[in-house]
């Protein structure tokens, strides 16, 4: 099977209008969208999703955010599509992610308890795939 990454284009992408945009990068990259779903993240998806960051300070303010709208979940397959799809995304914080990425050229600090950065990567294959399953149960 080719390999696969989940995106999610989060609440403040979907409230921007920047889901087509989003995908537009995706799918001019050359990755294929196989998948996508309309989602209203209930705490307990995003605390599965969000495992990895239980407990830590910002994480009531990720999942408070995560909530306060829709999300659109994309399956995208492609030979290192893990990896590429992080380089289009960007580093996390927009101020400083590189101009020409997703985050860097669409983001920024907006002053907010949790960085809001447009969207979601998977951050290698293993979490693809649990992350796929949990977005497209
Ligand atoms: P990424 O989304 O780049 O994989 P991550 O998994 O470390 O980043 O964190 C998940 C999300 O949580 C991230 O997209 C934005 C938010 N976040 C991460 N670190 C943060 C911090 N130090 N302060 C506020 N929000 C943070
Ligand atoms: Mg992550």
């Amino acid at each position: 099977m080719t390999e696969q990454t989940l995106v999610l284009v989060k609440p403040d992408g979907v409230r921007r209008n920047l889901i087509g945009e989003v995908i537009a990068r995706i799918e001019r990259k050359g990755y294929v969208v196989t998948d996508l779903r309309y989602v209203s993240a209930t705490r307990e998806l995003l605390t599965e999703h969000y495992e990895e960051h239980v407990g830590k300070p910002f994480f009531e303010p990720l999942v408070e955010f995560m909530m306060s709208g829709p999300t659109v979940a994309v399956r995208v397959e492609g030979n290192g599509v893990v990896e590429g799809f992080r380089s289009l995304a960007g580093a996390t914080n927009p101020t400083t992610a590189a101009p020409g990425t997703i985050r860097g050229d669409l983001g920024r600090d907006w002053g907010k308890a949790v960085i809001e950065n447009i969207v979601h990567g998977s951050d290698s294959t293993l979490s693809a795939d649990r992350e796929l399953g949990i977005w497209f149960k």
